[in-house]
């Protein structure tokens, strides 16, 4: 009996240290002005060599970038900053003027009003 309720009593620490500590990571969605496939590889892969981002996942549906982060290294507002400088817009944080004029004009932000 005692013997049940030490390992029941070790079962609950070690599953509690399991959830508390997700590998440390964070996860933010970001909307994002992507276009196509290329921007959605272009994006992500730029993302991956980001200081600091673990995983990144653009869903092309909703334009929705998912982020899992280690926050000791980085935080939302540099995750937006990155995607800025890549050349697309990330929520609030406008895409940066030169990065976005340099992309293919079929991937600018812009080109999807020019087929109106
Ligand atoms: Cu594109």
């Amino acid at each position: 009996m005692k013997n049940s309720i030490l390992i029941l009593f070790f079962a609950l620490i070690i599953n509690g240290l399991a959830f508390a500590n997700p590998p440390g990571s964070a996860e933010v969605k970001i909307k994002t002005s992507a276009i196509c496939g290329m921007c959605k590889k272009r994006i992500e892969r730029d993302l991956g060599l980001t200081k600091g981002i673990v995983n990144s996942n653009l869903n092309l549906d909703d334009k929705v970038v998912t982020v899992t982060y280690n926050p000791k290294k980085t935080n939302p507002e540099k995750i937006k900053k990155a995607i800025s400088k890549i050349g697309y817009d990330a929520d609030e944080v406008v895409a940066d003027q030169k990065s976005h004029d340099a992309l293919p004009s079929c991937c600018q932000k812009t080109a999807e009003a020019h087929k109106d």
